[in-house]
């Protein structure tokens, strides 16, 4: 077998974002434009010689091919074994997953997540580290750095073997085992929740829905839901990967889960509802009549943890995103435990799991998660609920509004305004950067502005410090607004405006939150001209 050198020269902007590098399948699909990143990994990561890789991904267009790419170059680096699920197949939490439980120096996980997939859409590629989670940003920059220096690149000229059955093969000196995807994810699960006290649920007729969006999760829930908690055949709708995921935006939101958000208003609608997102990590969880905020849920679910199995002795600490809301807060404070709030990015939470600061974390982006695994986790977030409301017996809303009433609620939105013009978008950050010294101790109406500042981090683990990770404006009622660009686009900019009031008086928690929130919205615009710089008159997602 031969080992082929192959002269390649760099790329410009393989930078890899809030999660790895994302570019349109056309960017992928250059000749060695993956190759010269894959090859910057094998650079940047020596503990990967004579070791174990987890390589996976969400099944979309250009997944196997860059699977057969990467299996061809692990053999020419040599490294000694490769874990692949069937068909290029697994979702990031389950990339996780087999690094820990293997021992893996590392995985690369194939996806661009939410974004939309196709020949049209969008691919990406990000590297984990041995303890399973996305590698931080002293490595992401290593392999940056390497990418802008790069010269050749190590591939083998045999081609990759067939995928598409578990077994092992073989490919030079390289041991491939290709693996089901769902087995060692779903042999996690049962070891973390009560499964028992959930198939009673759904024996008692408990309806749920879970729409896979057709992503990774589809088989995952599938054989959990369906085949081992005896949930009826069809609990899962878009329940199939395909490589476009049915032309739709894999992003489980009010506006992208549109099929299941109709289930859910629409008559005699089933107990729970869920969806997942590309690549399996985000979550979103609904009842009758009631859409759980990704920051109430990871309140909720740390609140409640004590019922499910995995976090009977208690949970040691939450972490979650700068701009997540401060629901989480407060139910760390009622447990008399830490909670943490880092940088946007499931990275930042990886040296916290690790020291054993903290049990849970989340984002308000559709992702919660725990020390089971270093990614957020779509599948096990539902399970969660499930596993919460098997023993609880109540319905979605009635959890959430005695969450309400024992803490106070967080009103909480993000508004998206998704392909800026990237000029107007900078252009909005610097000016809104230069006001921030003028801000504190100013009024704006009744509420007065107590902090202004563009958010930085210092890991109290490693010391590193993280800045430029968001504008926060403070008011002295404790509410609050967040300005953000998007790090994971492909077109544009994003901007994403983060609003959050808290309220505690018992009678205002059942207020619809866009109204709870109207005035702040105002003020937000005001802050930052988004209209008059952006020339937009509304977001385009709001959740
Ligand atoms: C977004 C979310 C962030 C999340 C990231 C990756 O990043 O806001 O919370 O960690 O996506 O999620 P950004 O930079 O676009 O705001 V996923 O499910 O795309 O891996
Ligand atoms: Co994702």
């Amino acid at each position: 077998m031969g080992v082929a050198d192959r002269k390649t020269s760099p790329f410009e902007g393989q930078q890899p974002g809030t999660s790895g590098l994302r570019k349109k399948v056309t960017v992928f699909q250059q000749p060695n434009y993956l190759e010269n990143f894959v090859q910057a990994i094998f650079d940047s990561a020596p503990e990967l010689k004579g070791a174990l890789l987890v390589v996976g991904g969400d099944g979309r267009f250009h997944n196997e091919q860059a699977v057969a790419t990467i299996l061809r170059m692990a053999a020419a680096n040599n490294v000694a074994k490769v874990m692949v699920g069937r068909k290029g197949l697994l979702s990031t939490p389950a990339v996780s997953c087999l690094i820990r439980k293997y021992q893996a120096a590392g995985g690369i996980v194939l996806s661009a997540s939410h974004n939309p997939g196709g020949p049209d859409g969008d691919f990406g590629i990000k590297f984990n580290i041995a303890n399973g989670g996305p590698a931080p940003t002293s490595v992401t920059e290593a392999i940056f750095q390497r990418t802008k220096t790069i010269s050749r690149y190590r591939i083998v000229d045999e081609d990759a073997p067939d995928i598409s059955t578990p077994g092992s093969y073989r490919l030079g000196n390289l041991d491939i085992e290709v693996v089901d995807p769902v087995a060692d994810y779903a042999e996690l699960m049962e070891r973390i929740f009560d499964f028992t006290a959930i198939r009673a649920l759904f024996a008692g007729g408990f309806r749920m829905v879970f729409d896979g969006m057709h992503a990774i999760t589809g088989p995952y829930a599938r054989e959990i839901l369906e085949n081992r908690l005896g949930a009826p055949a069809g609990t899962v709708i878009n329940g199939e990967p395909l490589p476009d995921f049915g032309q739709g935006h894999p992003d489980p939101n009010l506006v992208y889960a549109a099929e299941l958000v109709a289930l859910m208003r629409g008559e005699n609608p089933p107990d729970l509802g869920a969806a997942s997102d590309g690549d399996g990590d985000r979550n979103m969880i609904l009842g009758p009549g009631a859409f759980v905020t990704p920051s109430d849920s990871l309140a909720v679910l740390a609140a409640n943890a004590t019922l499910v199995p995995g976090y009977r002795q208690g949970i040691k600490g939450i972490a979650r995103s700068m701009p997540t809301s401060g629901a989480a807060d407060r139910v760390a404070e009622h447990l008399g435990i830490p909670c943490y709030e880092t940088p946007t990015g499931w990275k930042f939470f990886g040296n916290l799991l690790d020291a054993g600061k903290v049990t849970m974390c989340g984002e308000e982006s559709f992702g919660t998660g725990s020390d089971h695994v270093r990614e957020k986790d779509g599948v096990w977030a539902v399970l969660f609920w499930l596993n919460i409301l098997a023993a609880r017996r109540q319905p979605v809303a009635g959890l959430l509004a005695d969450h309400w009433t024992q803490y106070g609620r967080n009103y909480y939105s993000r508004h998206d305004y998704e392909g800026l013009d990237t000029i107007a978008a900078s252009r909005l950050m610097l000016r809104l950067k230069g006001e921030l010294p003028g801000l504190p101790g100013k009024s704006f109406g009744r509420r007065k502005v107590t902090l202004a500042d563009d958010f930085s981090y210092l890991d109290p683990i490693d010391h590193s410090t993280t800045t430029g990770q968001g504008i926060r404006v403070r008011f002295d009622d404790g509410s609050r607004i967040v300005f953000r660009l998007s790090g994971t686009g492909t077109e544009g900019a994003t901007l994403r405006v983060y609003i959050e009031r808290y309220e505690a008086d018992p009678d205002k928690l059942g207020q619809d939150t866009q109204e709870a929130l109207a005035d702040l919205i105002a003020l937000a615009d005001n802050i930052a001209g988004i209209r008059s710089i952006t020339g937009r008159e509304t977001p385009t997602v709001i959740t």
